[in-house]
């Protein structure tokens, strides 16, 4: 059977032919237009990125390389059969296009396992980090640890021929993903559990161990970290950790340095942060009106936090206009594994008050919940409760999807990115007239 990276080569040369003819046949035709709205407003729905992973549709939410998140849980194997999707799956599927068979997974299970040894030198980094550096800081610095390790940055000095980029792009993608969950675990034990670290298990798939080195191995717990992997890889290329990853990894910066940035972008409130936000909010309104407080005083509060001039976290996109999938999947494990949980009862009933609120003010132009409203109420259920962490499990996930695209980006001889910017002055000149 081909391994991953023969499966993947396949593919390469006809995708290459593939991007060669649309751009030979159809390079001139146009796909939007850029009004000075969208120039000053976040470049929103401006079509300008070839991103082959997902793909994002306002109303019906993620498709990764063509499937949903339900038909991933149906079509992608599990720890046990019924189970939450395997990440090392979803990793097959976003790199070659194609839904791995159970001995394909494994297969990738096997090969990160080979990857993982983390370098004394990272851990010794991690450990002398000042107590109270926020995790997802700690973990863009590990990441950075690793870079002198990139067989990217090694090829590329020795003067390899730029049609062979992606190989060791693939590589370095691999031995990152690798690694990754034990520099999570090590960032958790070492601000919550006194520095005490859980020795990886060769026994566990690749997101039970993360969830197991951080000390947590009950069924429910293993379950919940597969399907948290999965859900969070990838959100088409523009958002902002997917969007950073593409621009600095587009100047040929390793992988470790493109995902670096990834990270730290991902690292802002508005977007990854916003589980942790979240997480602090909820917190708020049961500190301020208990525990299971009722919807009118739910209402009065959100209109507080929005008079206070802050946005309601977990609420609203910039591309979706309906309920995140993501949301409603894990909403859906709630309603399975936690259904009496007081705090899923409250998410619940957040679901019900602030669409109508945020939609009132006229302004909010999706009032839905987005994937961070529900994910740290699952976390807090099985114990993992310091919110400050829960953007470093997002992180670890968002790495098979940037990650993946990056070796396509080489793969397709991408040039670098270089958008034009105007001034004030050259917009006002350039629409004189119309
Ligand atoms: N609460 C309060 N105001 C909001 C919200 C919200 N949840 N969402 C949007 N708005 C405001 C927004 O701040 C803007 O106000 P103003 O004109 O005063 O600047 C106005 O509504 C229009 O914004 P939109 O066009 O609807 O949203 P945009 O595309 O600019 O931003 C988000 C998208 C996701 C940044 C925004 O909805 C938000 O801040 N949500 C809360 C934070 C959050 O949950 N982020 C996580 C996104 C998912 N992720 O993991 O990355
Ligand atoms: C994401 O998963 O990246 C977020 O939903 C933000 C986005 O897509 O803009």
């Amino acid at each position: 059977a081909p391994s991953l990276k023969e499966a993947l080569a396949e593919k390469i040369l006809a995708e290459q032919e593939r991007v060669k003819a649309l751009k030979k046949e159809h390079g001139s035709k146009i796909l939007g237009q850029v009004t000075v709205e969208q120039a000053i407003g976040g470049m929103r729905g401006i079509p300008c990125m070839l991103w082959e992973t997902s793909l994002l549709d306002a109303d019906e939410g993620i498709r990764f390389r063509g499937y949903t998140i339900p038909e991933l849980q149906e079509k992608l194997p599990g720890a046990a059969p019924g189970g939450e999707p395997l990440p090392e799956g979803l990793l097959w599927l976003l790199l070659t296009g194609e839904v791995p068979t159970p001995a394909q997974v494994s297969s990738v299970t096997e090969e990160l396992r080979s990857r993982s040894a983390l370098p004394n030198h990272v851990k010794a980094l991690l450990g002398s980090l000042p107590a109270g550096t926020h995790p997802m800081t700690q973990l863009a610095q590990a990441v950075l640890g690793l870079q002198s390790g990139s067989k990217f940055a090694a090829a590329y000095d020795a003067g390899l021929h730029k049609s062979r980029y992606w190989e060791p792009v693939l590589e370095d993608s691999l031995d990152l993903i690798a690694k990754l969950p034990e520099i999570a675990a090590i960032i958790y034990r070492n601000a919550y559990a006194g520095g005490e670290l859980i020795a990886p298990d060769p026994a566990l798939d690749w997101a039970a161990n993360l969830s197991a080195m951080m000390g947590f191995r009950e069924h429910g717990a293993l379950e919940l970290m597969r399907l948290y992997q999965t859900i969070h890889t990838d959100h088409e290329g523009g958002n902002v950790s997917a969007h950073a990853t593409h621009l600095v990894g587009s100047a040929l910066s390793d992988p470790y340095l493109a995902f670096a940035a990834g990270m730290t972008g991902l690292a802002g409130p508005l977007h990854g942060l916003a589980n942790q936000e979240v997480l602090r909010w909820i917190q708020h309104v049961t500190r301020e009106i208990g525990e299971s407080p009722s919807k009118e005083q739910l209402r009065e509060f959100v209109w507080a936090t929005l008079k206070g001039g802050k946005v309601v976290p977990g609420f609203g996109h910039a591309v979706l206009r309906r309920t995140d999938p993501r949301y409603t999947c894990q909403r859906v494990f709630a309603q399975k594994h936690l259904p009496d949980y007081p705090m899923f009862k409250l998410v619940s009933d957040l679901y019900e008050v602030v669409p109508d609120i945020l939609t009132a003010t006229g302004k909010v132009k999706n009032p839905w919940p987005n994937v961070d409203a529900h994910s740290g109420v699952l976390l807090q259920y099985y114990g993992i409760t310091q919110e400050s962490f829960y953007t470093v499990l997002f992180g670890v996930s968002r790495a098979m999807g940037v990650l993946a695209q990056g070796v396509w980006s080489r793969a397709l001889g991408l040039p670098i990115e270089r958008p034009k910017s105007l001034t004030v002055d050259a917009m006002l000149d350039r629409v004189k007239g119309q």
